[in-house]
């Protein structure tokens, strides 16, 4: 039996971490692929990391290209392809560039490999992963965001911070659009099954909440070119796991709801459960109103921006 083949689309900062951890985990053979403008720096890459292995031991093999025929029978496709933030701006202002690169990419990977398994992490995140469905036209459970995932992993740190316990035993999610009007479902968030709630003040946990909302722009501040890639790239290994490995893990991912939580028709981070069916099911469950509320004033947020997309 072959080996499942991942291909990456964009190899820059989360590109080339996506094949590192690929590659680390042995999740298969993996491609990445960008323009052919900075083929040269994707091939270097692939070979970096092909010079990696003997090390762990590991014999995925990784290889870069231009070529859209080299992703030919993908399992998998993880797309970063596009621009990141810059200091002072909104996820929503890079949709302009980011909407033409992400149809192009779509109409590619539909040619090459209509039956994979596409996670998108393209910014702005909820509006990418509806224009990669809409132009490839692949049926939802084959398409999915990621952005709760690592939203909520930043609230699990921060938690783990505050309290000075294990971030392992850290559980926690974070609904809706991935922008400053995500939803962290603190009510349920727990250290070892205790609620938080318990364990950290209210007024520390609205400032640990809002940290959170505004974790991307802290980084992308610190940074001063570019946004984080590090979690960004392990929490969409974990989804490309799930889905590889029929783990059937439940993760917030932005999938198509149609009429979970009130909502049809949007992608937006609702807990997920991937397995070799792709998204199989939403978990739904019962909202406070004020969650509610939140929920709806997020998925406005989103309306908006896939409005823009004119698809
Ligand atoms: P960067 O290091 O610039 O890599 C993007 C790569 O895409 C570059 O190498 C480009 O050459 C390449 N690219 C551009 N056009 C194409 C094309 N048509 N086909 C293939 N490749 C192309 O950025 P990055 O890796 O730091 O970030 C990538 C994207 O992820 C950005 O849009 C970020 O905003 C986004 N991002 C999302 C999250 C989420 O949680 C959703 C987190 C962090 C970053």
């Amino acid at each position: 039996m072959s080996r499942p083949k991942i291909s990456l689309i964009g190899g820059g900062q989360i590109g080339g971490n996506l094949a590192l951890l690929a590659a680390q985990k042995e999740l298969g053979d993996i491609v990445i692929f960008d323009i052919p403008k900075v083929e040269g720096m994707v091939k270097g890459k692939a070979l970096d990391l092909m010079q990696l292995r003997p090390h762990d031991g590991y014999d995925a093999n990784i290889t870069g290209t231009s070529d859209w025929n080299d992703v030919k029978d993908s399992d998998v496709f993880i797309i970063t392809a596009g621009i990141p933030r810059k200091p002072g701006m909104d996820r929503e202002d890079l949709l302009e560039i980011n909407l033409g690169i992400m149809k192009d990419v779509a109409a590619n990977i539909k040619k090459q490999a209509p039956q994979s398994f596409v996670i998108v992490i393209s910014n702005p995140l909820d509006a990418m992963v509806y224009a990669f469905y809409k132009v490839s036209g692949f049926p939802k459970n084959q398409v999915v965001g990621m952005a709760g995932a690592l939203d909520s992993a930043r609230f699990r740190t921060f938690i783990a911070m505050e309290t000075g316990l294990s971030v392992q035993d850290v559980t926690c999610m974070v609904l809706g659009g991935h922008g400053d009007t995500m939803v962290p479902i603190t009510r349920l968030a727990t250290v070892g099954g205790v609620p938080v709630t318990d364990l950290i003040s209210a007024e520390r946990l609205a400032e640990i909440e809002h940290r959170t909302r505004f974790a991307g722009g802290e980084i992308v501040k610190l940074f001063g070119n570019g946004s984080a890639f590090y979690a960004p790239a392990q929490s969409a290994i974990e989804m490309a796991e799930s889905y590889l490995r029929d783990k059937k893990r439940v993760i917030p991912c932005a999938s198509l709801c149609t009429g979970e939580f009130g909502i049809d028709g949007y992608f937006i981070g609702v807990p997920t459960v991937i397995g070799t069916g792709g998204v199989e099911k939403i978990l739904e469950f019962q909202l406070t109103d004020d969650e509610q509320v939140e929920l709806n004033n997020t998925l406005e947020v989103v309306k908006k921006t896939v409005k823009e997309t004119g698809l």
